[in-house]
C-alpha cells in the first residue's frame, strides 16, 4: 500500500491503475478507523480493481470546532488498518492541500433532504460533507464509492448530489457494524466513558424494540403507527437512560426522510442521542410483517 498526501500524487497513482486496466473503488473517511471503516476497505476490495481509502478530518462539516479538535487522530494505526483491509491506496492530505489559502468554492444539496435530522441539528454538515466528498470524487475519480448506512442521512445525501449533478459513479452502501452489544461502531465510542459505556446500550435497545413495538400494533391494527411508536421510543428513553437527551428520535421514509403516519411496507427509525456528553446517532429498517 502506497501513502499519498497530495492530489497531484494521487491523480498519477490512479491513472497508472487504470492504464493496467484496473476499476477504482474508493472509501472516503475521517479516520480514527475501526471495523465499520475496515468492513467499506474489504467490500471495495471484493468489488476488485483498486482500492483507494482517503483519511481527511474535514474541518467544513464540524459545526463544532470542540469536535473538530477532539477527533481523534492516529494515521499510523490507520494506515495499517488500510493495509490490513486490502486498501491499495492511502490518501490522507493535509488541510491545506484541500482547502488552500483563498479557497471558496462549495457544492450544496438544498431541500428538505439536508434540513431535516442531522441537518437541523448541525446546520451547516451536510455543505461540509458534500463540498469534501464532491472534491474528493474529483481527485480520486472513482468508478465505485462506499458508504455506511450506519450515517444513513449522509448516504441519501450523496446519493443526490451524484444524481443531481450526473457524477460519474456508482454510490455503494454497506451495512452497519456493530459491537458485540448492538452498539453501533464509531470513532466517537471511545469518548464514552465506562459508565457511559454501558449506558450507550439503550440506543441499539431502542431501534430493536422498534420492530417488536411495529409488530404488536400492527397485531392491535393501530393506525399512524409512526407517530405511536416514536411516542413509545420517546417514553422507553426516558425510562431507561433519563440523563439521556435525545436531538431526535424519528420514524421516517428511508429514501425521502419524511415522517412517516401509516407504515405501509417498511420505514427507517433513525436517533440521535447525547450519552454522557458524546452524541450518538444510529437507524434501522423496520418492516411490516
Ligand atoms: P467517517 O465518520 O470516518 O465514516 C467513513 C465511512 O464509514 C462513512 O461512509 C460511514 O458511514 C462509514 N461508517 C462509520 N461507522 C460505520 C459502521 N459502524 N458501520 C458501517 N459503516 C460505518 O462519514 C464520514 O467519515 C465523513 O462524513 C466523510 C464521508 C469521510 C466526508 O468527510
Amino acid at each position: 500500500m502506497e501513502k499519498l498526501t497530495t492530489v497531484g500524487s494521487v491523480r498519477f497513482k490512479v491513472r497508472e491503475a487504470r492504464a493496467q486496466g484496473h476499476t477504482i473503488g474508493f472509501v472516503p473517511t475521517m479516520g480514527a478507523l475501526h471495523e465499520g471503516h475496515l468492513s467499506l476497505i474489504r467490500q471495495a476490495k471484493a468489488d476488485g480493481g483498486t482500492v483507494v481509502v482517503s483519511v481527511f478530518v474535514n474541518p467544513t462539516q464540524f459545526n463544532d470546532p470542540k469536535d473538530l479538535e477532539k477527533y481523534p487522530r492516529d494515521l499510523a494505526r490507520d494506515a495499517a488498518l488500510c493495509e490490513e483491509a486490502g486498501a491499495d491506496l492511502l490518501f490522507a492530505p493535509e488541510a491545506s492541500e484541500v482547502y488552500p489559502e483563498g479557497y471558496a468554492a462549495k457544492v450544496l444539496v438544498e431541500g428538505p433532504l439536508t434540513r431535516l435530522l442531522e441537518g437541523y441539528f448541525r446546520p451547516g454538515h451536510f455543505d461540509g460533507v458534500t463540498t469534501v466528498v464532491a472534491k474528493l470524487f474529483n481527485m480520486v475519480q472513482p468508478d465505485r464509492a462506499y458508504f455506511g448506512e450506519k450515517d444513513w442521512q449522509q448516504l441519501q445525501v450523496v446519493k443526490k448530489m451524484v444524481r443531481d449533478l450526473d457524477m460519474p459513479v456508482t454510490v455503494v452502501p454497506g451495512p452497519t457494524v456493530r459491537e458485540p452489544d448492538g452498539l453501533a461502531m464509531s470513532s466517537r465510542n471511545v469518548r464514552l466513558s465506562e459508565e457511559g459505556r454501558k449506558k450507550a446500550k439503550v440506543v441499539p435497545y431502542l431501534l430493536d424494540t422498534a420492530q417488536d413495538l411495529l409488530d404488536s400494533a400492527s397485531r392491535e391494527m393501530l393506525t399512524d403507527q409512526g407517530p405511536v411508536l416514536r411516542q413509545w421510543l420517546m417514553t422507553l428513553l426516558e425510562s431507561n437512560a433519563p440523563d439521556a437527551k435525545a436531538d431526535y428520535i424519528a420514524v421516517v421514509d428511508p429514501d425521502t426522510l419524511f415522517d412517516v403516519d401509516e407504515i405501509t411496507d417498511r420505514a427507517l427509525v433513525t436517533v440521535a442521542v447525547h450519552i454522557d456528553g458524546v452524541r450518538l446517532i444510529d437507524n434501522r429498517i423496520i418492516v411490516r410483517r
